[in-house]
């Protein structure tokens, strides 16, 4: 029991100073512990200053398999992302950001004793329950999400968290194309078309979903250089420029 104590609180201890360490804009602490302050994969973000969202989704499947869907995690460094997170399997699942090797740790550890975290690079959640991870990935470099409870691991559950200065802008292929049609009612738009690498299709005119931000800089007869990408199975127009 006397030990059950000591472990809580220095959990406590630990996330609390994580948050702190958050709110200092991670400014390293020379007289705090290293081992919270200066995580590799970053630090707890600010939920007011989020660049971007990714919804992420924990189930289980009919193959036995156990995943962690959403969109490519690659991020660039300095970002801060609030990961929106839905547990839609019927188990219980986790949502751990940290180091290949620290989760591997942390895994063992898991299979020991089952323990429940309260540290803010990490969420458990309910089957039906969801909830959020704010983190600021501080470091380039390849980092993981992943559920450490006993066997889901190796059952699929991890996913990799790239994080770099230029992946986000190296990764895409502008085409350039002039624009036929918007329908800005219907969210679509009509363009005459280069030839679309990342989606291998051939230069034609096609028809592409796009939000109101996009739209906000088109016209048409406009001549422009774009990036498409399938999003919930439809062809989307992703970036302009
Ligand atoms: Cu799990």
């Amino acid at each position: 029991m006397k030990n059950l104590l000591l472990t809580t609180s220095l959990a406590i201890a630990l996330s609390t100073q994580a948050y702190a360490t958050g709110t200092h804009g991670g400014g390293h602490d020379e007289n705090q512990p290293t081992e919270q302050t200066e995580m590799m994969v970053g630090m707890p973000g600010d939920p007011a200053k989020v660049d971007r969202t990714i919804d992420v989704t924990l189930l289980e499947n009919d193959e036995g398999q156990m995943l962690i869907e959403s969109e490519e995690m690659t991020i660039k460094e300095g970002e801060t992302i609030r990961f929106n997170i839905t547990n839609k399997g019927e188990l219980e699942h986790e949502f751990v950001l940290d180091t290949v090797e620290r989760n591997a740790e942390h895994k063992i550890e898991m299979a020991k004793m089952d323990m429940e975290h309260d540290d803010p690079n990490r969420i458990r959640l309910d089957a039906g329950a969801s909830g959020e991870v704010v983190w600021t990935f501080a470091n380039s470099g390849t980092f993981e999400a992943a559920c450490l409870i006993p066997g889901h691991y190796e059952a699929g559950m991890h996913r990799e968290v790239a994080v770099g200065d230029q992946i986000a802008q190296a990764d895409v292929e502008y085409t350039s194309g002039t624009i036929k049609k918007i329908d800005a009612e219907a969210g679509k738009v009509t363009i005459i078309h280069g030839p679309l690498v990342n989606l291998d299709m051939p230069a034609m005119t096609m028809v592409f979903r796009a939000d109101e931000a996009m739209m906000a800089k088109m016209a048409e007869g406009q001549e422009i250089e774009f990036v498409a990408d399938r999003v919930e199975g439809k062809l989307t127009v992703t970036q302009v420029k």
